[in-house]
């Protein structure tokens, strides 16, 4: 199996095009700034004023201070208990100083997020079969979407499988975006079996010589048995067609929700054989730490990561720049 190594998308090179107009998209490090800008923002508040208390000493109640503003990003006990451990050892008894505090933020951080990307799984011949999975609302269908925009800039051809046949209206958002963005669909009635959608979908990748075959499917909890069994069904029906398929399954995570939607998402992993994660809305969240979390919970690689609601609202996973994003502004002026 190979891997998808994209070209930068024109949204997210990070230079002016030659060919682009005077306002030219922003970079991808533009785009992670903003998306996480109420993330730095609570981090830039809440320790800017803990450490721009001149004189203060690293003591009990420092050390508590700050554990809760860490907590506060939702980047978990175990990432804030290191930092603030690291902080106590370095620090203890001392005055404050904020450059060490940032500094051992920063690696702590970029220490749990080494490793926990990667490129999108290609097969090695034939169409690569995407299958996306995840809670209710959790931005699957947009998340699509926004995939199909970039394998499209990339020249290659993408089918899309409509398997979330629960709603009439789901079916209708997911034609809408292959429409706009020149993507085949297959699509059945309301009611349909989605396994049967997503063999039809692959048959129509290998017959027509499709480059990619994503196929949606609706929302689900994990208590709800018969749909986790589902998609258990779908991946047989689809590795029947080819036999390394489905090659990526993602489970599409909302950063929004909270450390209650990772305990919701967790059954998945098992139930749909997950290969990647993509966290969604992290543009409209404070938390956009709840990454570290999903990271550690899922071990499974975070391959992209939504900013937003149009089609080229998407990056690569990138935790450096991540991190970057996230403690940006943080104690500068
Ligand atoms: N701000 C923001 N909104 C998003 C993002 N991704 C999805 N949304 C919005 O979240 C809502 C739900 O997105 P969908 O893509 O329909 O979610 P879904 O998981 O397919 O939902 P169901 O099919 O009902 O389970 C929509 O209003 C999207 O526009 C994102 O990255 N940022
Ligand atoms: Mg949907």
């Amino acid at each position: 199996m190979a891997l998808f190594r994209f070209g930068k998308s024109a949204s997210e090179s990070s230079s002016g095009e030659e060919d682009q107009p005077v306002a030219a998209k922003p970079g991808v490090f533009d785009r992670l700034r903003a998306g996480l800008s109420k993330t730095a923002q609570v981090l830039n508040t809440d320790v800017r004023d803990l450490l721009k208390q001149e004189g203060r000493h690293v003591d009990a109640a420092f050390l508590e201070e700050l554990r809760g503003a860490l907590v506060r990003t939702d980047m978990g006990p175990s990432a804030a208990e290191s930092i603030v451990k690291d902080v106590e050892e370095r620090l203890r008894s001392r005055v404050v100083d904020p450059e060490v505090v940032v500094e051992s933020i920063r690696r702590t951080l970029s220490e749990k997020l080494a490793g926990t990307t990667g490129d999108l799984i290609k097969a090695s011949s034939g169409p690569t079969v995407i299958l996306v999975t995840g809670v209710n609302g959790s931005g699957k269908t947009t998340s699509i979407a926004k995939l199909t925009r970039r394998f499209t800039e990339s020249g290659l051809r993408v089918v899309l499988g409509a398997g979330d046949t629960f709603r009439a209206a789901a079916v209708e958002q997911l034609s809408m975006w292959a429409g706009r963005l020149g993507a085949d669909i297959v699509r059945g009635d309301s009611g349909s079996d989605p396994a049967s959608i997503a063999h039809r979908a692959v048959a129509q990748a290998i017959e027509g010589s499709f480059d990619i075959c994503i196929i949606d499917t609706a929302g689900r909890l994990q208590n709800q048995s018969n749909l986790m069994q589902e998609l258990g069904k779908i991946r047989r029906v689809i590795s029947k067609q080819i036999p390394d398929a489905p090659h990526e399954v993602l489970l599409v995570i909302d950063a929004t929700a909270g450390q209650n939607a990772l305990a919701q998402a967790e059954g998945f992993k098992e139930a749909a054989g997950c290969t990647g994660i993509v966290l969604a809305k992290l543009d409209g969240s404070a938390r956009g730490g709840v990454i570290v979390p999903v990271a550690e919970r899922f071990e499974l690689p975070v391959k992209f990561v939504g900013l937003g609601e149009s089609a080229d609202d998407l990056t690569t996973f990138d935790p450096e720049a991540f991190v970057d994003a996230m403690l940006e502004g943080v104690l500068k002026p």
